[in-house]
């Protein structure tokens, strides 16, 4: 018998160490606590596929010894769509950046969580485009200062996760590193949820965004994600007033709703139609 450890070494591929990953970056920390929760699942490997667009965090399948699609810039959503469409007996896992989720993928994004196809999205949030050097995202915060934002950014950003759950997601759930167990036992949730399960993670990039804004060391950034972030428990018991100066980002399970999943609604509509035939 494999202790946990154990088993998760088990899960990686090894052969693809050393990862592409700068020292300190979030992404491999993603990658941890997504594989524990596969774990603690119990999933057969042989029955999950993890799908992915571009970016650093999209490189996350080529190191799970698994099968995998790493697809094209913003289109994971539809291949997963596609995978799970063809064969409903699959987990389907996907990892996706803020740019590769919302910018370039942004209508995917709203039509695959309006659609409800049962899947996990796990969207690794850096605020800015960190495979490409840096450039602003649709995350990047007001005044980030970024290669495409030097005097600071000026747009809003969005909210992914309000953006999931207004698009119609029947979960959604959001952490920052430090919170290892909650982080762990809300991918489970997402996997075990028959739906389109949204888990953001807010992560630092050292490189790009954390280079720029003076955010570079491992314990500075992990500091500032707690610090501009509250726990939806303590944001819940804010005053009415308070919530409305509210400027913290709210971090836990933010949605867990019952809702028609897409692809036994289709099933079912094809067998009613054989039938007819
Ligand atoms: C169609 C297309 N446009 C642009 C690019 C260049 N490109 C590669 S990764 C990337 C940004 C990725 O940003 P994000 O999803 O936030 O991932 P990160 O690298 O920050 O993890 C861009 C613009 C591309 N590969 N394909
Ligand atoms: S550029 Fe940023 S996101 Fe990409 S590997 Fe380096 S630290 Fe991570």
């Amino acid at each position: 018998m494999f202790n946990r450890a154990e088993r998760i070494k088990r899960y990686l591929r090894a052969e693809m160490y050393p990862s592409i990953f700068c020292v300190g970056c979030g992404i491999g920390n993603v990658l941890n606590n997504t594989l524990r929760a596969i774990d603690e699942c119990r999933l057969d490997l042989d029955k999950v596929v993890f799908l992915s667009g571009i970016g650093c965090s999209s490189r996350l399948p080529g190191y799970i010894d698994a099968d995998g699609l790493h697809t094209t810039h913003g289109r994971a959503l539809t291949f997963a769509t596609g995978v799970k469409l063809a064969n409903s007996e699959l987990t389907v896992i996907v990892f996706t950046g803020d740019g590769d989720c919302a910018g370039i993928g942004g209508n995917h994004f709203i039509h695959a969580a309006r659609r409800n196809v049962d899947m996990t999205v796990i969207e690794i949030n850096n605020y800015n485009y960190g495979m490409t050097g840096g450039q602003s995202s649709p995350t990047t915060p007001v005044s980030g200062l970024t290669t495409t934002t030097p005097y600071g950014c000026v747009e809003e950003p969005f909210d992914l996760a309000e953006l999931a759950q207004g698009a119609g997601a029947p979960f959604v759930a959001r952490w920052i590193p430090g919170y290892a167990y909650e982080t762990i036992a809300t991918i489970k949730k997402a996997i075990l949820k028959k739906g389109f399960a949204f888990v953001e993670i807010l992560i630092p990039c050292p490189t790009g965004y954390g280079k720029k804004n003076r955010i570079e060391e491992g314990k500075e950034s992990w500091d500032w994600l707690k610090e501009m972030t509250i726990l939806k428990g303590e944001y819940d018991r804010l005053s009415a007033e308070e919530k409305q100066r509210n400027r913290k980002i709210i971090i836990g399970e933010l949605q867990n709703i019952e809702k028609k999943e897409f692809t036994q609604e289709w099933r079912k509509l094809v067998e009613s139609l054989k039938g007819e035939s």
